[in-house]
């Protein structure tokens, strides 16, 4: 850690005061350029618990940027964890307020809902498997608070790593029954196919996401309960959205999941 308690705090309140009026600011990290990584998981956590002060569960866990499609669009090299919270899930079909968002752009997950704990390190995709109550598909919409959508590492993690909303759809799913390395998923906006992949593309095989989380939570001494639902990270790169757009996903063998942004 480089920066004190009262720094964190500060830049917590700074980049969720960005997020809830909807404002870009320029990258943390310019002003803190030697903020480590432990720096930036903290001023996550502060947003969360200034979250949960103010009565917002914390309704799920997130991995990101673990695709190709994705490192390469954000130009980073490692995954990303983050939360999301309750009023952060928009209903299946529904409409997606822009006046509320940034610039938002939206990704096809894998998600999973958990029956056991989950405890790191050495987790692995078949500890994920066997503790996998069922998988379901999402749609995230990321917002980053950063101009431009530019940003570093360090500062994406500290901004909760762009997460904004999500709409879970589709069908619920025995993981045992699926191979979800293969399963396709592709991405339509106004009825055009913008982007496509197969679940390998997080990865190799979404599950590893969880087992990343889970090893990642068990340097905080944290296990992944049993209950919690988690996104694995967008297949594709992420497809900017404005208002009047609509979006659909077909995930193979999971059903479909779109939303309208207005
Ligand atoms: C960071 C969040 C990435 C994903 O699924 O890859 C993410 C970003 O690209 O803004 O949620
Ligand atoms: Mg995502």
């Amino acid at each position: 850690m480089t920066l004190d308690q009262a720094t964190i705090a500060r830049l917590a309140e700074h980049l969720e005061n960005a997020e809830l009026m909807a404002r870009d600011v320029t990258k943390i990290s310019d002003d803190h350029p030697d903020m480590d990584w432990d720096d930036a998981y903290a001023i996550q956590y502060e947003i969360r618990r200034r979250k949960e002060a103010r009565g917002h569960r914390t309704v799920g866990l997130k991995a990101g940027l673990t695709s190709r499609a994705k490192m390469k669009q954000m130009g980073v090299e490692t995954p990303v964890f983050g939360f999301v919270s309750d009023y952060m899930s928009c209903p299946d079909g529904g409409d997606i307020k822009t006046g509320e968002l940034i610039h938002p752009k939206v990704e096809a997950e894998i998600c999973f809902v958990t029956k056991a704990p989950l405890k790191g390190p050495g987790c692995h995709v078949g500890a994920v498997l066997v503790a996998t109550d069922f998988v379901v598909p999402a749609v995230e919409i990321i917002d980053s608070r950063y101009r431009d959508f530019k940003f570093d590492l360090k500062s994406v993690i500290a901004d909760n790593t762009s997460a904004s909303r999500f709409v879970i759809g589709g069908r619920m799913r025995d993981a045992a029954e699926l191979d979800l390395r293969t399963i396709g998923v592709v991405l339509e906006k106004n009825g055009e196919i913008v982007a496509m992949a197969a679940g390998a593309a997080v990865l190799g095989h979404p599950a590893a996401a969880i087992a990343m989380l889970a090893n990642k939570l068990a340097e905080r001494n944290e296990d992944i309960p049993a209950g919690t639902f988690i996104m694995t990270g967008g297949v594709t790169e992420a497809i900017s959205v404005v208002a009047g757009d609509a979006i659909n996903v077909r995930f193979q063998d999971l059903g479909s999941v779109s939303m309208r942004f207005v």
